[in-house]
């Protein structure tokens, strides 16, 4: 699927319990974030989230904990990606209609966005998403 990719972060693991992951801004991550946020309190089987696509925002989406589906959809290929590696986050760019669904019981979502929340960027009708990738090329 255009407009993805897979980000690895280094993950220091020794004989303490727990995995520290690291993402220095400038260094791993493509862009420099402007706003974080996660989800949190999802429960085994909650509802779907997502179902839009951005005309601007990058965006890294990562799973720390817990497992669920991310579904792409560039307009013509569609890709499922179980997400579960708490290092490695899927890269989300522009112009990518994005599902999260099938989630575990304590699941916790973290996402870097390189810009400031504007519901404009947002596409949020299918349909209306196809119009725009078709006028876009
Ligand atoms: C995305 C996926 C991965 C804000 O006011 N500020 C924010 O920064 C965000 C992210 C959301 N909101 C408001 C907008 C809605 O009224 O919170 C409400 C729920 O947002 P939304 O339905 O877009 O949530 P998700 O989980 O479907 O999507 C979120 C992000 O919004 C979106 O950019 O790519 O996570």
């Amino acid at each position: 699927v255009k407009h993805s990719g897979y980000l690895e972060l280094p993950r220091i693991v020794d004989e303490r319990d727990g995995a520290l992951c690291i993402a220095e801004f400038g260094r791993q991550l493509p862009f420099e974030p402007r706003r974080l946020y996660y989800i949190t309190n999802l429960e085994s089987g909650s509802s779907i989230r997502g179902k839009h696509a951005h005309r601007k925002l990058r965006q890294v989406i990562f799973c720390l904990s817990g497992c669920f589906t991310l579904s792409l959809d560039d307009g013509r290929n569609k890709q499922d990606i179980l997400m579960w590696r708490d290092n490695v986050g899927v890269i989300l760019g522009p112009g990518l209609w994005h599902t999260m669904h099938s989630f575990s019981g304590g699941c916790v979502l973290l996402v870097l966005a390189d810009d400031y929340y504007d519901e404009s960027d947002y596409i949020r009708d299918y349909d209306g998403f196809l119009k725009w990738v078709g006028e876009r090329k």
